[in-house]
């Protein structure tokens, strides 16, 4: 069985879950504890020498990193991977674009703003200048959206997985949606997509519960 490593909060490791629930696929969740350094304890630098998570082993006990490289993987053969080539390329594009133009900067100051707290008033000015780097991303992403339902023309894919994981929670970072029509219909659209769990699901209590 597919196994993911994950952490609680991360839209990072919640890009590859969504993709497992919204395909059905049977998998086990282990989850690393971060905050406490669990990613760079011997026994996961054994599974990851990396120590970061998102990691995933597939059931034959491959072994890949990378939120976006675990929906390749994912997507494969399924409706969340684009038929046509030209297509799979712009579903590079834009994952490439999260990972270098939006990721860096959200994640940062969401986890100092919301997941971090104590330590919002020291890293105020960062938190300032990690705004105002996501800024012109995501008004150049509202653009792209604004003709759009989905990120490519085909329809719901990984490419939306992919952006969705930290720009649906860009409040999270200090931003706000407002400013942002186009990219606020897309969320309430992926939201309504097929099989659709919220990052709040990923949590000890629903996890206890499953
Ligand atoms: N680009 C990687 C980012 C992985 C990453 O930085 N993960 C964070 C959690 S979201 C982590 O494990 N941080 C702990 C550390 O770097 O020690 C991905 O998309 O999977």
């Amino acid at each position: 069985m597919i196994e993911l490593f994950a952490c609680l909060g991360s839209g990072n490791s919640f890009k590859p879950w969504l993709a497992l629930q919204q395909l059905g696929k049977p998998f086990k969740l282990c989850l690393v504890d971060v905050l406490n350094g669990q990613q760079k304890s011997p026994d996961f630098l054994a599974i990851n020498p990396l120590g970061v998570v998102p990691f995933l082993v597939t059931s034959t006990g491959a072994s890949i990193g990378e939120s976006n490289a675990m929906l390749w993987y994912l997507a494969e053969d399924s409706p969340l991977m684009p038929t046509r080539a030209e297509e799979r390329a712009q579903a590079l594009q834009w994952m490439f674009f999260e990972q270098t133009k939006l990721e860096p900067f959200i994640s940062p100051a969401r986890f100092f703003t919301t997941l971090k707290p104590e330590e919002r008033d020291l890293r105020a000015s960062d938190i300032e200048i990690w705004q105002a780097l996501a800024e012109p991303n995501l008004f150049r992403l509202d653009a792209h959206l604004e003709s759009r339902e989905f990120m490519l023309d085909s329809g719901y894919s990984l490419a939306d997985i992919a952006i969705f994981g930290y720009v649906h929670v860009i409040a999270e970072a200090g931003l706000s949606l407002l400013d942002y029509p186009a990219i606020s219909r897309w969320i309430t659209a992926v939201e309504a997509t097929k099989g659709f769990r919220p990052l709040a699901e990923l949590s000890p209590a629903k996890i206890k519960a499953a």
